[in-house]
């Protein structure tokens, strides 16, 4: 047995909480920034920790900056209701996205840090004969490109969720699903400090509460980042930042294809143990899971207007809570305890921008919309290579910035789970 000190045991949980938490250790280090980085990347959601993350493991690059105009993991990745899948339509996408789900499935082993990843399943319900004719084509492509998936009845989604209403006279009739056992939820914060604790272990500066307000060039190419707390130098700039992708490219004369919206999400009391699968319905604009500690996590569709308030309309949550209680008639009674939005940058065809830019040394990562948590680790895998190379990854290509130039769209609005 080892006699080691566990500094998690339970005296220890309890020692610290009696002191009130000052005797913790540091999960990373609070660095001063140094003046030059090879790397530099804006923005400390999980998409720009996990690049970090790469970019030392996969890369042996540890001369990276993340800088975080907040604190870690404060952005989307703390917003969002965390469900993971791969049954994407496209081949472009769907690789991309099951590249993610493969790292899902080792990821707690490979940081050494429980992302507690949930492999629940994930139930995307059909309502209607075109829901089903595209649910059918997209599981079967799916199947072609080696990805789990199923096509259901109403019998066995009942099955599966016994609460969901599957009466054909419910409102919205449930008429079917696709049903992917590998996909699920996991711990939104712990992704975050997972990609966070690593990437410092090798050596990364992870620098908070300090905001890129400026991109300096040089006769056209990146030489650095203009912060709130003075200028640092790097030629390679990855810019993360979603939500304000935007704001970001404007620094550096771009225009990016993206809209801005805000997409809202609520939890309720905690209950008793009694929905172990998630449930989505895009035609509804409603999806749904219970957390470990109980609450059902409930989220909403987009709010029809552009802005960078982090709150959202009220009568979008009413209507999805009319969807929730319509399909699950068991939850009318139960009580909401917290409301919340955050800002989705989406793309036109509903699938993310990972490319380079026409300025030298300048890249980014965004666009992912309704649906990056679960591309953080396959999105930080193909952009650190992409960065490392000053090429596309194979996976990337495809999503460069050009195929809004050039008509290569990938439509993903019919698998994004959320209708926008
Ligand atoms: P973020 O976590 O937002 O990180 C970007 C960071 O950049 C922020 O921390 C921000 O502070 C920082 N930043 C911005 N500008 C600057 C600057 N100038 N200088 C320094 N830092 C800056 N996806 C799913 O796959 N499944 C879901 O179930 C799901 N549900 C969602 C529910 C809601 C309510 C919302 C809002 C989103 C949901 N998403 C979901 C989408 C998902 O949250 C995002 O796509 C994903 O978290 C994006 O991760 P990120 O690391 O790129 O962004
Ligand atoms: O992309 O699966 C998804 C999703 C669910 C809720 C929000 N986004």
């Amino acid at each position: 047995m080892s006699t080691k000190k566990n500094p998690y045991s339970a005296f220890s949980l309890l020692k610290n909480a009696l002191s009130y938490h000052e005797n913790w250790q540091r999960a990373w280090r609070n660095p001063t920034p140094k003046t030059d980085y090879d790397i530099i990347i804006v923005g400390g959601g999980g998409h720009g920790l996990a690049t970090a993350y790469y970019l030392a493991t996969v890369h042996g690059i540890t001369n990276v900056a993340v800088l975080e105009k907040g604190y870690l993991g404060g952005g989307n990745t703390a917003r969002n209701t965390t469900i993971i899948r791969s049954n994407y339509l496209w081949d472009e996408a769907a690789q991309l996205y099951e590249l993610s789900l493969k790292l899902w499935e080792g990821l707690t082993q490979e940081l050494n840090f429980n992302v507690m990843f949930s492999q629940r399943g994930v139930l995307n319900l059909g309502h209607n004969l075109q829901d089903m004719r595209d649910i059918e084509r997209r599981v079967n492509a799916n199947r072609l490109n080696g990805i789990d998936g199923e096509v259901l009845s109403p019998a066995d989604i009942k099955h599966i969720a016994p609460l969901l209403n599957v009466s054909p006279d419910a409102r919205y009739p449930v008429l079917g699903a696709s049903w992917q056992p590998r996909g699920g939820t996991a711990r939104h914060d712990a992704v975050a400090w997972g990609y966070a604790r690593a990437a410092d272990a090798l050596g990364v500066d992870l620098i908070q509460q300090t905001e890129v307000t400026g991109l300096r060039r040089q006769k056209g190419a990146i030489v650095g980042v203009e912060t709130t707390h003075g200028f640092i130098g790097a030629n390679k700039v990855g810019c993360v930042t979603a939500g304000n992708s935007g704001v970001m490219a404007a620094m550096a004369g771009l225009k990016l294809p993206i809209e801005s919206r805000p997409l809202q999400a609520l939890v309720s009391e905690p209950l008793r143990p009694c929905l172990d699968t998630v449930v989505m319905s895009n035609a509804v604009h409603g999806y749904i899971s219970q957390s470990d500690k109980g609450d059902l996590v409930i989220g909403a569709g987009v709010d029809g207007y552009n802005g960078y308030g982090q709150r959202g309309s009220f009568h979008v949550i009413e209507h999805t809570l009319q969807a929730i209680c319509e399909l699950f008639p068991a939850f009318s009674r139960v009580r909401m305890n917290r409301q919340w939005g955050g800002i989705v940058d989406t793309c036109p065809d509903a699938c993310p921008i990972i490319s380079k830019t026409s300025v030298d040394g300048l890249y980014f990562n965004c666009g992912w919309g309704t649906g990056g948590f679960k591309a953080t680790p396959g999105s930080g895998f193909v952009f650190a290579d992409t960065l490392a190379h000053g090429r596309p990854h194979p996976l990337a290509e495809p999503f460069a910035i050009d195929r809004f130039y050039s008509g290569a769209l990938i439509d993903e609005h019919g698998a994004a789970g959320v209708a926008h």
